[in-house]
């Protein structure tokens, strides 16, 4: 099963779009396990020693602030990175425009609140016709020690977008398996109406002894993720379009954003004026 992962291809289908390269951009909260997933998938596909491609840090300390593309097979990469620390809307915007295929690689990811500077980038990658080569998948990844009970509503509605942005219903993957809680995170997330939910112990420096069920878990989901792909470049529309339209949304949403922002600053100052508390951050 994984030399199909290895030697799968996007031109060997026909209707292929245009498309090249799969990307599975990888999202979630800091600390959770993005990098090591990264460097587990990375040890299953390359066999060999294990090695820390992506740099993984303690214990949520935000230590991946770019987005790093590794290559794991020819036709497939896995891009990592900054989690968000929040669901704020200035970083579920960020989150947006990347699986819209509307923010360069290779960059510092920033939660830009200023509308005009968010224009201007997307503009920028609106125009690059080598990215439009380039099929994106929606990887969450959380741990189970995270309980997000309080916070699923929004969870639900990210994932929702997420799914309208890429055609593709995002993949689950929580990791910290054997710390327990496993099942009633899991139900967290089929409560949202999510089916493809993958519970991983990843490799990591300290606990790099093969064990048969990881690699297992990986494969099959490498598996799923490519199935997906093939029954959604054949349903896709143009690359081109399916990009100007994600634009659109974008833009009106992180106008709504910057709008709700200057709503809340306003009610800010007055209540501090009038000597009343700071109203909450907002949400998505
Ligand atoms: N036991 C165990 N430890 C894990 C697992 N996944 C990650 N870790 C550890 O958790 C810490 C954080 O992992 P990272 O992979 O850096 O997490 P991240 O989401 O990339 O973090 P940021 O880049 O800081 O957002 C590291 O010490 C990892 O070794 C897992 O499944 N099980
Ligand atoms: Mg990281």
């Amino acid at each position: 099963m994984s030399d199909n992962i290895r030697n799968f291809r996007l031109s060997d289908i026909e209707e292929n779009k245009g498309y090249n390269r799969v990307i599975l951009q990888i999202f979630g909260l800091p600390g959770n396990g993005k990098s090591s997933f990264i460097n587990s998938c990375k040890f299953v596909i390359d066999g060999g020693v294990f090695v820390a491609h992506a740099e993984a840090g303690d214990n949520y300390k935000g230590t991946t602030t770019k987005r790093i593309p590794h290559e794991l097979t020819k036709s497939i990469w896995m891009v990592d990175n900054r989690g968000m620390p929040t669901l704020h809307r200035f970083q579920t915007g960020e989150i947006f425009a990347q699986l819209g295929n509307l923010l360069k690689v290779n960059q510092e990811v920033e939660w830009v609140e200023d509308f005009n500077k968010n224009v201007d980038r997307m503009w920028a990658e609106l125009n690059n016709e080598d990215s439009l080569q380039d099929l994106i998948v929606p990887i969450l990844i959380h741990s189970v020690r995270n309980n997000i009970q309080k916070e699923a509503e929004t969870y639900r509605e990210l994932l929702n977008t997420a799914r309208e942005l890429t055609g593709i219903t995002p993949y689950i993957v929580l990791t910290h398996k054997y710390s327990g809680g496993v099942e009633s995170m899991k139900s967290v997330f089929t409560n949202m109406g999510i089916k493809k939910i993958y519970t991983i112990e990843n490799y990591t420096t300290e606990c790099q002894s093969v064990v048969r069920e990881k690699h297992e878990e990986i494969i099959e989901f490498l598996t799923e993720v490519l199935e997906d792909i093939k029954f959604r470049v054949i349903h896709m529309g143009d690359p081109r379009e399916e990009r100007q339209r994600h634009y659109k949304f974008i833009i009106k949403y992180m106008k709504e954003t910057s709008d709700l922002k200057k709503d809340e600053d306003y009610k800010n100052k007055n209540s501090e004026e009038s000597g009343k508390k700071k109203g909450p951050c907002f949400l998505f």
